[in-house]
């Protein structure tokens, strides 16, 4: 059994941050029903193709273990569809632009009053406010939610981050709140709607950024490098490179190997409780009695020079050499891992976070598995499916329609 066995998901989600969290109940154990454009279907089918006339890893990664319905819900058969799936189903998710739903005639009173224990997730780039009806994309809300001005060197632009924070991130957010509106309709027996609004998330996942905004207020913020360089902090959070955003000074560190290798590096933290470990391994046992230091108030100043002296020893040794001596004393450390490395890593195919999966248009490829472990609700990842594909079993096996039924909804070209 799986922890959300017997949810029946209605999904009208496309591109990434719906199908994130589509994908993840799907993984859960929920019954999930993609609805597609007939013909056309979610977009993402057909960008940054590689493969000529097979689906692409944009769409096939991001929507495993659903099912595919075709459905025009602009056509008065398609609405009828839509209407049955809705009475059926528990939970409805959707991330078109803001108003299109109510467009297309089911505003959220009309879900409610077809289905009064429906839970409606929907992803929007803004909550309500000035900015509601924009269309959002992921580096716009990246933006937007405070990441991007908090991310790069000081003396650069502002970077967007490779990690997709915004649309996966909203996507996680948006499920977690779907699951805690089915918990609470087993109480109260109503449904409830469910937003997860890209600003929103992505300044969650700032909120030490926030932190640090106030705490500006009371002095300099002492972690960053602009401290240690004498640099003015303005009256914003500032970026901050690769400096740790916790109490603990950490930096990206060159190791051996990296004229050649953009990867050949190494995060470092310079933990307090392990100071004594890290002058012993980098060859600076006499910093644990040196006054300028020994305390870790006193390294606030000179962290730039500490770990150019720790870069001398980590460029000696590889990035994983550098793992295996900082791990052995308690020192935290994470070499850079590039996709390759992850892609080959053994450890995580056999957890399930990597796995390969065969796909009748495209062959085999990798994608990453559900990163959530629970140890009663097992996850098989299975290929995604073909626009379409499960339209005739959902009409007849979800909806109950005749075959007579579905044969003239066909004809109609609703579906
Ligand atoms: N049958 C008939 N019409 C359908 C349909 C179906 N099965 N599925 C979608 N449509 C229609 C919509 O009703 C809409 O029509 P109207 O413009 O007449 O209302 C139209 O298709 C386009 O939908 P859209 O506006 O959502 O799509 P877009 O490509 O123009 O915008 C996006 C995409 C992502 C910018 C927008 O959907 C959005 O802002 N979503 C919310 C935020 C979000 O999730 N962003 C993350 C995207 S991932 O990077």
């Amino acid at each position: 059994m799986k922890a959300l066995e017997g949810v029946k998901i209605l999904d009208f989600t496309h591109v990434q941050s719906g199908p994130t969290c589509t994908q993840l109940l799907a993984w859960l154990g929920a019954d999930v029903i993609k609805v597609e454009r007939p013909g056309v279907g979610d977009a993402t089918r057909n960008q940054l193709v590689d493969v000529d006339g097979a689906d692409s890893l944009y769409f096939t990664m991001l929507n495993h273990n659903k099912r595919s319905l075709t459905l025009n819900s602009k056509h008065e058969a398609g609405k009828a569809v839509l209407e049955r799936l809705i009475k059926e189903c528990d939970v409805m998710v959707e991330n078109f632009a803001p108003g299109a739903l109510a467009r297309m005639g089911f505003s959220w009173e009309r879900i409610q009053a077809l289905n009064p224990r429906m839970i409606m997730g929907s992803v929007k780039g803004f909550g309500p406010g000035p900015y509601q009806a924009c269309k959002v994309y992921e580096n716009v809300a990246q933006c937007t939610g405070g990441s991007a001005s908090t991310t790069g060197f000081p003396d650069g632009p502002p970077l967007v981050t490779g990690a997709q924070i915004a649309d996966s991130g909203s996507g996680l957010h948006l499920a977690l709140g779907l699951v805690a509106a089915l918990y609470q309709r087993e109480k109260s027996g109503r449904g409830q709607q469910v937003l997860a609004p890209m600003q929103d998330c992505v300044l969650n996942l700032c909120r030490v950024k926030l932190r640090d905004q106030q705490r500006l207020q009371h002095g300099p913020l002492t972690e960053y490098s602009q401290f240690a360089d004498g640099v003015d902090f303005g009256d914003a959070t500032p970026r901050s490179g690769n400096d740790s955003g916790g109490g603990q000074p950490g930096r990206i560190l060159k190791c051996k190997g990296w004229e050649t290798d953009a990867n050949a590096y190494t995060y470092f933290i310079t933990q307090a409780a392990v100071w004594e470990n890290v002058c012993d391994v980098i060859g600076k046992p006499e910093w644990k009695e040196d006054s300028d230091y020994a305390t870790a108030k006193a390294r606030l100043t000179r962290l730039n020079a500490i770990f150019e002296t720790i870069e001398q020893w980590t460029m000696t040794k590889t990035k994983f050499e550098v793992m295996d001596i900082c791990n052995a004393v308690n020192i935290p450390v994470g070499p850079i891992l590039s996709m390759k490395e992850l892609a080959e890593e053994p450890a995580l195919r056999d957890t399930g976070t990597i796995v390969e999966v065969d796909h009748p248009e495209r062959g085999k490829y990798l994608t990453v598995g559900c990163p959530i472990k629970m140890s009663d609700s097992p996850v098989g990842v299975e290929r995604s499916p073909l626009l379409g594909e499960h339209t005739d079993e959902i009409l007849t096996t979800v909806l109950g329609y005749s075959a007579e039924q579905v044969a003239a909804i066909k004809q109609s070209g609703a579906v």
